[in-house]
């Protein structure tokens, strides 16, 4: 296959680790130092998890998910020389509404982070008469201001692309139920200013492969590849003790990114060690963000790991697309457009 590229920024001092000769699966591999963000990680916070993460300014910024000692999900600022280690702000993140008064969301959670052009989105999963989306744009990361709600409930798992797509901000979704919604589709939803949304587009379901037989959704903001739009997104088996959250694989069309070029048929990376399989939620793995290094290849992946801690895992855009192109198992659902 000739050269993947990724189309996006040189990331020079992005974390890697070189991948280890025992690997028989698929070439993702964990940093051997895991997990990056280990429980009590600040005061009245006792775990951080399914957070994201890039670059900003030649250090590194992430939006984290923070379980209160009450038990109730907030976002919290961190930032990071080499993207490992975090030192996090104490307080939550300030969001004010477009009038600049205070906005305080009841609750906050699985933020993703993406910059287009000048401007840092949140996205994040919050009360909006039950579970939507909520999202907030900064310049600066002093000044956060609140957008419109994208979506009526019930919604989890949005993500921005990191561009416009023929003019239009597009935004991946996962609609639900309010509980722990036992089914689940990823959709693709367009707009002209961030506030109006529309043209609906259904992207993937879930599939026979058992591990992601009961629901997906979006996971890390898709990358721009010389392939098309790289998406690593979650995939939820059930289990008589639970359901089980892997990480997948998919390509989509660059231009028409409801189509799905290649789906991956396998997990990429499953919970199977001590920090995915044992905590809060065992046997959890919840990709919220990639770094990457458009010169090297290199792909970090931030992932969530038994709702408890930050894990880190890595492969190259080469191996990855290799690997999903060899597996690839695309239904009717996933390339036609989407539009019923
Ligand atoms: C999902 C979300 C995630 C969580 C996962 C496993 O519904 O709430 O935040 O990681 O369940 O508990």
């Amino acid at each position: 296959m000739s050269n993947v590229k990724i189309l996006a920024p040189a990331v020079p001092n992005m974390p890697w680790q070189d991948r280890p000769d025992n690997l028989n699966g698929a070439p993702v591999w964990r940093f051997r130092d895991n997990p990056v963000i280990g429980r009590n990680p600040l005061k009245g916070v006792a775990r951080i998890f399914n957070s994201a993460v890039m670059p900003c300014e030649g250090e590194f910024i992430g939006v984290f998910r923070g379980e209160q000692t009450n038990g109730i999900p907030y976002i919290y600022l961190g930032r990071s020389r080499d993207a490992i280690h975090w030192e996090f702000e104490e307080e939550k993140i300030p969001f004010t509404d477009e009038e600049g008064n205070p906005f305080m969301p009841v609750y906050a959670y699985d933020p993703r982070l993406v910059k287009i052009e000048d401007t840092y989105y949140l996205i994040w999963c919050q009360d909006f008469y039950g579970a939507s989306i909520g999202m907030a744009r900064t310049t600066d990361f002093k000044v956060f201001t609140r957008m419109e709600n994208p979506f009526i409930p019930f919604n989890r798992n949005a993500v921005l692309f990191p561009r416009k797509i023929n003019g239009n901000y597009v935004m991946l979704s996962r609609p639900s139920d309010s509980g722990h919604t036992p089914f689940g589709d990823i959709f693709l939803s367009e707009s002209p200013d961030l506030v109006y949304w529309g043209r609906h587009r259904h992207v993937m379901g879930k599939s026979p492969e058992w591990w992601e037989s009961l629901k997906i959704g979006g996971g890390a903001a898709p990358i721009e590849t010389t392939e098309g739009w790289l998406l690593f997104y979650h995939g939820v088996g059930g289990t008589c003790n639970g359901y089980v959250y892997s990480i997948g694989g998919a390509i989509l069309d660059i231009d028409n990114p409801s189509v799905v070029k290649y789906r991956c048929e396998n997990f990429l990376l499953t919970p199977e060690d001590w920090y995915e399989e044992r905590g809060f939620v065992p046997n959890v793995t919840f990709p919220c963000a990639t770094i990457h290094d458009s010169v090297t290849g290199r792909i970090a992946i931030y992932y969530g790991a038994a709702d408890t801690y930050v894990g880190l895992a890595f492969t190259t855009v080469q191996e990855i697309v290799e690997y999903i192109k060899a597996h690839s198992v695309v239904r009717e659902a996933d390339t036609e457009v989407g539009k019923r």
